[in-house]
């Protein structure tokens, strides 16, 4: 029983942990869902990560470069994470493949396994793909997590919010 919003409510701020393989649109869908400044900053071994409050929300960017190297220092981050939003080019057919091997790796990620996943499928503009056509693309269908595709396209910010709206929906069911 009880008032579903109560343990949003709870959660002071909800962190979301944003990654994408780079050049995908992660910085323009940060710039579209927020207008104003981007806190970026060079935390750790100088990689470069983006911090941004939205809404009720932090969202942490990092690109996936060298993930064996950088991996480690995510941990901290999916720990104290709410949700995951991975971000996919969809004009980029010779990257799907290692955009499909990165996002299978973090679905299994125990840290992440139970979080809702939102799935950006960008550059719409360039081509479209629908949510079905990247679901098979990207093999999700064998993945029981949580995860919703939201077509975008962040230069003119078509879709951008609503990808947003539904992880904010899936937190308050929670
Ligand atoms: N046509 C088109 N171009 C886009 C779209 N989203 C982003 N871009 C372009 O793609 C390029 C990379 O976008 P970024 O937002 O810098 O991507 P990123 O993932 O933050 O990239 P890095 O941080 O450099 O790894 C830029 O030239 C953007 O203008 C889109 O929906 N359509
Ligand atoms: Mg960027």
């Amino acid at each position: 029983m009880g008032n579903p919003f109560t343990k949003f409510n709870t959660i002071q701020k909800p962190q979301l942990i944003m990654l994408g393989l780079d050049a995908v649109g992660k910085t323009t869908i940060l710039y579209k869902l927020k207008l104003g400044d981007i806190e970026s900053i060079v935390p750790i071994n100088g990689y470069n990560f983006e911090k941004i409050q939205i809404k009720q929300f932090d969202i942490i960017s990092w690109d996936i470069g060298e993930p064996d190297k950088i991996r480690v220092f995510w941990k901290p981050f999916f720990q104290k994470s709410d949700g995951l939003i991975f971000v996919i080019d969809c004009s980029d057919k010779e990257r799907m493949c290692e955009a499909k091997e990165e996002l299978h790796k973090l679905l299994l990620d125990t840290l992440l396994v139970d979080l809702p996943t939102l799935i950006y499928a960008n550059k719409q503009d360039l081509s479209q793909m629908s949510p079905s056509d990247l679901a098979s693309e990207l093999n999700l269908q064998k993945f029981s997590n949580n995860w919703h595709i939201q077509p975008c396209c962040a230069t003119t910010g078509e879709g951008v919010e609503n990808g947003l709206k539904w992880i904010q929906e899936q937190l308050v069911l929670k």
